[in-house]
């Protein structure tokens, strides 16, 4: 019976990794660590509790926003608030930058991006939903934060993570050496160690795209689903098709299994849904430190230099081979796409 080591103990044990720490990027992960068991508290009886439904308020998105949404947002901002180690908030749930400037965080050099409870159209309907962040260093060394701090490349991330409320809930995350995955055991209250060093399968056979969109997409998304769905053998097509709306579940499970992720521009999203700073560069940060590939198509997207904090992006994220095999597609229809043999390698 192995010893289990909870994300606490975790995290301090990898504190080691970064010499120059002062334990500043662990308080912050544990912050984020105990906003995740609260939230996933409420999620979880969400059906009992008239906390569903619109909270009548609509995010910079123009979406209803669902009471566990602004519940969710108002749990990590706390967290962050009281933890001292964050300076600047930037919310899916709020238009602009949320600055702390308590005492306690006078020093903090740490911005946090996040989304709080994504796919939150799934709520109602017992979907897994996630939240979603992403942590800089701030570039200003003094005064008030500045929006330069927030706009950062997906490369400069320091960590990012993910906590998925699903069948069980679990936090993953990475800070640039590998990605760990922790349970969390609700007989305890702590997430424990349950996925170390996670790798995605360079290869896989799951699809993820909302094919409603078909007739909207690129001619080079169109040929690769054709190609998924063509009976093949050898290579194990037609492939599976699996998406629920929900990007950390479609993520996760393609983590794990294998597959490939695609959001790409359509007609309702002209620069894709997704947005770049909290859902997109995360995602990319984690899946490239898993061993997976991440581009717009075009651009690797931790290049990506963000204009503004609600920017939208497209997003193919997933297993190299997968994401290789779109860009053949994406290069035969015309697009100067990305080449996957830039990737920069994870450990
Ligand atoms: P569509 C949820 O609203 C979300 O932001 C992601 O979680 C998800 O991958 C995507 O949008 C789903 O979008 O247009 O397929 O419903």
């Amino acid at each position: 019976m192995t010893a289990v080591k909870t994300l606490g103990q975790f995290i301090i044990e990898k504190q080691a990794d970064f010499p120059y720490a002062k334990g500043e990027l662990s308080r912050l992960l544990r912050d984020i660590g105990i906003a995740a068991k609260i939230v996933n508290r409420e999620v979880n009886k969400a059906g009992l509790v008239d906390i569903l439904g619109d909270a009548g308020t609509m995010n910079v998105q123009g979406e209803g926003q669902k009471k566990l949404d602004v519940y969710a947002n108002e749990q990590f901002i706390s967290a962050l608030r009281s933890g001292g180690e964050c300076c600047v908030v930037a919310s899916e749930e709020n238009d602009e930058c949320v600055y702390i400037e308590s005492e306690i965080s006078k020093n903090a050099k740490y911005i946090v991006a996040i989304d709080p409870l994504d796919g939150s159209s799934n709520i109602d309907v017992n979907v897994a939903i996630g939240t979603i962040f992403s942590i800089y260093r701030r570039q200003s060394s003094e005064g008030k934060p500045r929006i330069s701090d927030v706009l950062q490349k997906g490369r400069e991330q320091v960590a990012a993570g993910y906590v998925i409320y699903g069948s069980s809930t679990m936090l993953v995350y990475t800070t640039g050496k590998g990605v760990n995955g922790f349970t969390l055991d609700p007989s305890i209250g702590e997430f424990c160690l349950s996925h170390p060093n996670m790798r995605i399968p360079k290869d896989g056979k799951i699809y993820s795209i909302n094919e409603g969109n078909y007739v909207h997409f690129p001619q080079g998304v169109k040929d690769y689903i054709k190609y998924c769905q063509e009976e093949n053998a050898d290579s194990g097509r037609p492939y599976t098709s699996r998406y629920t709306g929900s990007m950390v579940a479609d993520i996760h499970r393609n983590l794990i299994k294998g597959g490939i992720f695609l959001y790409p521009v359509s007609s309702a999203y002209p620069k894709g849904k997704l947005r770049l700073v909290y859902e997109c560069n995360p995602m990319a940060f984690i899946l490239e430190q898993a061993g997976g590939v991440a581009t717009d198509g075009v651009n690797r997207i931790l290049d990506i230099v963000p204009d503004h904090l609600h920017q939208r992006s497209a997003i193919f994220l997933g297993s190299q081979n997968m994401v290789a095999k779109l860009s053949e597609f994406l290069t035969a229809s015309g697009l100067t796409s990305y080449r996957i043999d830039k990737v920069i390698s994870a450990p």
